[in-house]
């Protein structure tokens, strides 16, 4: 495994108990600290002696294919945590293309761009471009969906997918399933697969065998990590219960920009880490959003994921691997984050007319304003968000860093609004009559 050396594999080695099971890399994931582990799973148990046994060298050899997941690009985010994500992306494709076996495929489980920009998307296709497996198969984040409900995504990276962008493939006897669940998000609500992707998923699924494995990816969990922060998704039991029948699932999810774990019986979850930044750990910090770390420390808690198929042991390995070459793993809460601490809420004054976003917020929340009041939203966050009425009376573009949006409101009434990109965001703007 280039980039992971052999020594930190021997070290993990020591930690496998008898039976074969890697308890402290296993616990420290439970735990919520999961970078630069070394994961691979064998029938359901996170561990492959063999599979470890070779990573230093030549992981992957003996393998029916591979294919390595990226995801989180942002490309475009240029906030401290990460000033430079195109160059952390060319560090994750020299890894890629430096592998002793040749990946047969590149999965992007979405966040390509920070703000769905058309040149952000062409500086991604550019270093793409320079990675060596030529096949690319992507779902879409919820950054990726900004602008035109999602049309420059499906023209570039959507073609001959179904819906907002939808789709399977076979390799090799495996069945993959590429699913969308960052659009028409309700407030209050996680992420969302949507009726027509579900029935179109059961009937995609219906024809296959039982013993035919399944990998399905998304850009959100599709189990719940965390819903306080939006880390889950609202339909994701109806989508697993298409599975159940099969013996073999793996669900390869982007999103938090961390990994986790979990097995459900036959199925395996697993969330990558990010190529752009670090987010904190689920309820660590005041929100989620990009977390600062030490320069020198970046590296660890970005990464790509490696995955070799084996058709005899019909389970998939997965290897994280951070984009540096430290041969420690990064310490369990981000290493000596520093993380950005909560503005202290303002009063919620009856009359105010600015909202502030921060902390993935809206603050005040609710507020109470004479008729003919323009209300002012300005996102204080490295992170865009937009202002949506859930009634469909108003709806802000995406906004960035100290980017405004504004908005007259001149009849009576309770107007509740969201953020489409992260729905647990709510607030509500009263007018007096
Ligand atoms: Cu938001």
């Amino acid at each position: 495994m280039a980039g992971i050396k052999q020594d930190f594999i021997d070290q993990r080695l020591q930690d496998l108990n008898d039976d074969g099971v890697d308890r402290r890399g296993f616990l420290k994931c439970m735990a919520w600290a999961g970078t630069g582990l070394v994961w691979t799973m064998s029938g359901g148990i996170p561990v492959s002696r063999a599979f470890a046994k070779g990573a230093g060298k030549n992981a992957g050899t003996g393998a029916d294919f591979s294919f390595v997941q990226i995801s989180d690009s942002h490309i475009g985010f240029n906030k401290p945590a990460n000033p430079d994500v195109t160059a952390t992306l060319q560090t994750a494709i020299n890894k890629i293309n430096a592998m002793p076996h040749k990946p047969d495929f590149i999965i992007h489980t979405g966040d390509l761009s920070q703000l769905s920009k058309p040149s952000e998307f062409d500086t991604l296709d550019q270093a793409l471009k320079g990675a060596s497996p030529k096949q690319i198969y992507f779902v879409p984040g919820e950054h990726d969906m900004l602008t035109d409900n999602g049309e420059q995504y499906l023209q570039r990276y959507g073609k001959g997918t179904k819906g907002a962008g939808w789709y399977s493939f076979d390799q090799k006897g495996v069945h993959f399933v590429g699913l969308v669940n960052v659009v028409n998000l309700k407030a209050g609500g996680l992420g969302s697969l949507g009726h027509e992707q579900l029935e179109w998923l059961e009937d995609d699924l219906k024809a296959r065998s039982a013993s035919t494995p399944i990998v399905l990816f998304a850009h959100i969990p599709l189990w719940t990590v965390y819903p306080e922060w939006g880390w889950g998704t609202d339909d994701s039991e109806q989508a697993l219960s298409y599975v159940k029948r099969f013996g073999s699932v793996t669900v390869l999810n982007g999103h938090i920009h961390q990994v986790m774990q979990k097995i459900e019986g036959k199925v395996s979850f697993h969330t990558a880490m990010s190529t752009a930044f670090p987010q904190p750990a689920p309820g660590t910090a005041p929100s989620a959003g990009p977390m600062k770390v030490p320069a020198e420390q970046l590296q660890r808690v970005l990464g790509i994921t490696d995955v070799n198929y084996v058709v005899s042991g019909g389970s998939l390995a997965i290897v994280d691997s951070p984009l540096g070459s430290s041969s420690q793993p990064a310490s369990g809460n981000g290493g000596g984050a520093d993380m950005a601490m909560m503005a202290t809420g303002e009063a919620a004054a009856g009359s105010a007319s600015e909202v502030k976003i921060d902390n993935f917020a809206f603050s005040p929340g609710a507020i109470t304003v004479k008729p003919g009041t323009q209300v002012t939203w300005i996102n204080r966050d490295d992170i865009p968000h937009t202002v949506d009425s859930t009634q469909g009376k108003f709806k802000s573009a995406a906004l960035d860093t100290d980017q405004k949006f504004e908005f007259k409101f001149t009849d009576p009434g309770e107007y509740p609004y969201y953020c489409r990109m992260h729905p647990k965001m709510t607030g509500s703007i009263v007018v007096q009559s």
